[in-house]
């Protein structure tokens, strides 16, 4: 009897730890292209969620993957409904959930909103528009999670709530990525998730670097109504100002947790960076997987 509530204790804690840490982001923006970025270091640091950064839609509805990368080339991804990016870049992106050890259980793309307020006005959010067509296509190609909208210049609420309403119909989640301007994207959280139990928008990377270095994640907890994932820039010679070490970060997020909370994980900006000056990703992980367990 007793060995048995024993076992039922160790596996409710068993159970109860898998869902904390299935709600808890420990993620990095994937700056570099994917298919030249360190994938083993990627599966391996103890990241659960992985951004691609960057892709577009085009005034016609297609997606590109645009490159960051010295040497590589913008990618056409998806058009006519179709996925048309390769099968290297597809297996690629594929592999980081699916790969042996891997930890990582989310993927995402992040996008600017070039063009969106236009083909939410024509054609339109329908199943039948080739947006709509090539954003499931996408979805299907490279098993995506979500799409994360890292908007810093246009700023339209309604094109945009609608766009992740449509989003929301092929079955992808919506995030976001703000720096600044508190008051819009509250009103997309509160449009996106109207009437919603089961969030569609459901998390929120906060820049915490750059434009957006005196950001505190309590006080965007509190202007959006959820709890967000800081973003810290790692050790970059572009702007070093800004560059954390994997000893700084740490401080950071105890100190934001001291500041009030308000974090649903934490993050950083970006593997490029990481192996360009020879930073270690295994050390950087661990800072994640120790503060956000
Ligand atoms: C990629 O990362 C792994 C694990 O951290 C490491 O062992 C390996 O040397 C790295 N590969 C390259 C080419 O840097
Ligand atoms: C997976 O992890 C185990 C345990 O750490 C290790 O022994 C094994 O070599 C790893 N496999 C790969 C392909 O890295
Ligand atoms: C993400 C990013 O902007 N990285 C930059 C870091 O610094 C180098 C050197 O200036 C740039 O080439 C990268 O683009």
């Amino acid at each position: 009897m007793r060995s048995h509530t024993v076992f039922i204790a160790l596996l409710c804690h068993a159970l109860f730890s898998h869902v904390l840490a299935a709600g808890t982001i420990r993620s990095i923006f994937l700056f570099k292209d994917v298919l030249k970025s360190n994938t083993t270091a990627l599966q391996t640091s103890g990241f659960n969620t992985l951004i691609i950064f960057g892709v577009g839609v085009l005034p016609n509805g297609d997606i590109m993957y645009y490159s960051n990368t010295p040497g590589s080339k913008d990618v056409l991804v998806a058009s006519g409904g179709s996925y048309v990016g390769g099968d290297a870049l597809a297996t690629k992106v594929r592999t980081f959930k699916t790969g042996i050890n891997t930890t990582v259980t989310r993927l995402e793309i992040s996008m600017n909103a070039q063009n969106i307020r236009a083909l939410m006005a024509s054609p339109g959010p329908g199943a039948t528009t080739p947006l709509y067509r090539n954003f499931a296509a996408l979805k299907t190609a490279w098993t995506l999670d979500a799409v994360n909208n890292d908007d810093e210049s246009v700023y339209d609420t309604a094109s945009t709530v609608s766009f992740a309403r449509m989003l929301g119909a092929i079955g992808y989640r919506y995030t976001i990525a703000p720096y600044t301007v508190p008051s819009f994207w509250a009103g997309v959280v509160a449009g996106a998730n109207r009437d919603l139990k089961d969030l569609l928008l459901d998390k929120v990377y906060l820049q915490c670097y750059d434009g957006g270095a005196g950001n505190v994640p309590a006080t965007w907890r509190a202007s959006l109504g959820m709890a967000v994932v800081p973003v810290l820039w790692v050790i970059n010679d572009s702007k070093p100002v800004y560059g954390q070490s994997p000893a700084q970060a740490r401080e950071q997020f105890a100190q934001w947790s001291r500041e009030g909370g308000g974090m649903a994980g934490g993050g950083y900006w970006n593997d490029y960076d990481i192996e360009k000056m020879g930073s270690s990703y295994e050390e950087y992980g661990y800072v994640l997987q120790d503060v956000f367990r």
